[in-house]
């Protein structure tokens, strides 16, 4: 890895990469034990290692323009924290971690959606188990890295990103129940089927992200104390009717529709029938704009746009106020689909969106 070589003056010990991922369904149902359905993306996060022989870690990041070095008796801010708090959860969990040299770079989009931070959490944490040698199987380390985002760095996630990131395979969406965490390969090969996934990052500043994600996460743990059940996952729609506070009951709805919109997305992918997702799609959206409430304005009038210029759905990906849409849309469709996304952010005085057409990539790999 040249940008390693370039910084410590040697070849690291070896090179590891993680990627970004999208969702395809199943938004804010991670953390109340349902369903999602992601794929990873081509674009990932690189990291080049060596073992140092003390319990120190230096850490450069090409994207950052800086070195960051800490040990064990420091708290990290900023980006460093998703690379300590990787260290940290390793040792919570009774690892000896290896001391470490490391040089990270990605292409994956930062603020976007795209789950940046996991990406970098999951490769960190692939090269430390491989230099280590430590016997944490592939399985279980997502939600250690969940653990770094949620205890070290302060993020409530749940655990889709970190799944998919480490998870996924190429040419499939990954079918997570996150209470039991067994996962169901889907194949998901849209090229075949004369269909693309357009990804469209709105670039809308993302707004108040951590407070109102973490206000979506404790009304839904409120509503399902009403209810009286473990998690959301447990809920009905009829039982979600009966709660009378009507914010939370919007907040329940949008779950408990969520979880089943998944379960029906899957049954339409086995049956090779890609296309007729997209209703699912749109109607996903329907639902975190008017009862999630974490759409904007610029993630609304792309889907709005893309639909009109002939997806056959679109929606919101990700944890919301901001990032990016995705559209199902025929292959040759997906330029008219852009084109009719920048009209219409120009229109409204929104900043140039920037489209790109997703390949399910593969989960985190030592290169
Ligand atoms: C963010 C979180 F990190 C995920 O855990 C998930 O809750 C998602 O928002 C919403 O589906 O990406």
């Amino acid at each position: 890895m040249k940008q390693f070589a370039a910084v410590y003056g040697a070849d690291p010990e070896g090179v590891w990469a993680a990627p970004g991922r999208v969702n395809l369904i199943g938004e804010h149902t991670d953390y109340n034990d349902g369903f999602v359905l992601p794929f990873a993306l081509p674009q990932r996060t690189v990291v080049g290692a060596s073992m140092l022989d003390t319990q120190q870690w230096t850490v450069w990041s090409e994207q950052a323009d800086e070195r960051i070095e800490f040990d064990l008796s420091e708290h990290v801010s900023g980006w460093g924290a998703y690379v300590a708090g990787v260290v940290w959860a390793l040792r919570e969990a009774g690892f000896d971690v290896p001391g470490a040299r490391m040089a990270i770079t990605s292409d994956v989009p930062l603020g976007a959606g795209l789950s940046s931070s996991a990406a970098l959490e999951s490769a960190v944490l692939t090269a430390l188990v491989d230099l280590g040698g430590l016997d944490l199987p592939v399985d279980e380390r997502p939600a250690l890295a969940q653990r770094a985002e949620n205890d070290y760095a302060g993020m409530p996630c749940g655990i889709m990103d970190q799944s998919a990131s480490i998870r996924c395979r190429a040419g499939h969406a990954l079918f997570l129940d996150c209470r039991s965490l067994e996962v169901e390969h889907i194949p998901f090969d849209v090229a075949a089927a004369g269909l693309a996934v357009l990804v469209i990052d709105t670039k809308a500043p993302h707004r108040h992200v951590t407070g109102e994600y973490a206000a979506r996460r404790a009304a839904c743990e409120e509503a399902a104390r009403v209810l009286g059940i473990p998690a959301l996952r447990d809920a009905t729609p009829d039982s979600v009717a009966a709660i009378t506070d009507p914010v939370l009951q919007r907040r329940a709805r949008h779950v408990v529709t969520e979880d089943q919109r998944v379960i029906d997305t899957v049954a339409l992918l086995r049956d090779g029938r890609v296309r007729d997702i997209g209703p699912l799609m749109t109607a996903s959206h329907t639902s975190m704009r008017d009862d999630f409430e974490i759409t904007v304005p610029e993630v609304d009038a792309a889907v709005e746009a893309a639909i009109s210029a002939g997806a056959y759905g679109a929606r919101m990906t990700g944890g919301g106020f901001g990032g990016c849409v995705l559209a199902l849309a025929d292959t040759d469709a997906t330029d008219t689909v852009a084109a009719a996304v920048a009209e219409s952010f120009a229109t409204r005085g929104f900043a140039p969106p920037e489209p790109f057409v997703a390949i399910p990539g593969h989960g985190a790999v030592r290169l």
